[in-house]
């Protein structure tokens, strides 16, 4: 059985770029797969959160996962860290990791960059990530472009794992998606549209009101030739903007780009608006009515017994392989 595990971490406010790049790919592969989707909250505490906006923000994330579409019946929806084996996983692959491979990943540099003090967890954050997929024995992993070089570090370590201590993981393969793999800022098309960036405007967030949605856009930063075709390396903010069209509409580019041809810019960001409103209105309703719910609770106790489930075997087994004393 193919199978994948994946998640948003609860470290801020999801926006589209959160959806473009991994949950509308996994409404998509819940059909094709067995699906673990979790909330990676160990992940989101390697920089400072408030505990208030940590709890709030874990339960979003598994409010949008069902909001989004994806069918909790089918597949396991989780917070991360109510399966311990993921803490205890990551501490034994953290063990198999070394400190050069560490320093070379680029999100560390990224989010360390300018810091005087960081934890110790952003650094060792890829191991606890190669602890979240090899546990289920996943074998593939939906990956945007920023994660790439952490599912290879995933793949090194099930290798190593696997040649030091016999046959233990699967080595699991990248699902890439040609279409909304980096939605960038919308002030800014060199920088990713992340939770993280202060700057309200650089995003649109799942919960924007239309009218926010609209002038958001409005404001979206693009360039002086008026021309809607996609070349991201002379129009990165225009080709910006043509990608969460076809991300938000399924239109091709080339279809868009034939739209728009000759129009300028004015139209093109007034219908992209309301190509995003009408696809985030059902799913900002359907999140006000799980969020405080009952039914969220019992998706997410159930979502935890189902993967502790699959998560218990492989880690008795990465256990015994190591040389813990197991029963
Ligand atoms: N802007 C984006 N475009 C395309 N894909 C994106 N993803 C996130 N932002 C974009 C993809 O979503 C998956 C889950 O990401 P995550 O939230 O766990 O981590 P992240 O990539 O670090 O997200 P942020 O928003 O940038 O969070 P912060 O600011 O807290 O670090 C990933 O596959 C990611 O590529």
């Amino acid at each position: 059985m193919k199978r994948v595990i994946s998640g948003i971490k609860p470290s801020g406010e999801l926006n589209i770029g959160g959806y473009g790049g991994a949950l509308q790919p996994f409404i998509t592969i819940q059909h094709e797969y067995e699906c673990f989707f979790f909330v990676p909250d160990l992940h989101a505490i390697t920089v400072t959160q408030d505990p208030k906006e940590l709890y709030q923000r874990s339960k979003d994330i598994a409010a949008f996962y069902i909001a989004a579409g994806i069918d909790p019946k089918k597949s396991a929806i989780f917070i991360q860290s109510h399966v311990p084996a993921h803490a205890e996983l990551g501490w034994m692959m953290e063990t198999q990791s070394h400190f050069g491979e560490l320093s070379r990943m680029t999100q560390f540099k990224e989010k360390s960059d300018g810091k005087d003090s960081v934890s110790a967890a952003l650094f060792t954050y890829p191991a606890l990530m190669a602890a979240d997929i090899l546990l289920y024995q996943a074998t593939h992993v939906p990956v945007g472009d920023d994660q790439k070089q952490h599912l290879e570090m995933t793949r090194d370590l099930a290798l190593r794992f696997n040649n030091r201590f016999g046959s233990t993981f699967v080595v699991p393969e990248p699902i890439i998606q040609s279409l909304g793999s980096r939605i960038m800022g919308l002030d800014d098309p060199s920088k990713k549209m992340s939770k993280s960036n202060p700057n309200r405007n650089s995003c649109v967030l799942m919960l924007d009101s239309p009218d926010e949605i609209r002038k958001k856009f409005s404001k979206a930063v693009t360039d002086s030739e008026g021309s809607v075709h996609l070349d991201w390396e002379a129009k990165p903010a225009v080709s910006n903007l043509i990608e969460i069209y076809a991300v938000f509409s399924g239109d091709s580019i080339a279809a868009i780009e034939r739209q728009y041809e000759g129009q300028g810019y004015g139209s093109f960001k007034r219908d992209l608006a309301e190509v995003v409103v009408e696809k985030l209105i059902p799913i900002q309703e359907r999140y006000k009515e799980i969020i405080d719910s009952e039914e969220l609770i019992t998706i997410l106790k159930d979502g935890a017994l189902k993967a502790s489930e699959a998560a218990k075997a492989t880690l008795h087994q990465a256990k015994r392989a190591m040389g813990f004393v197991t029963f």
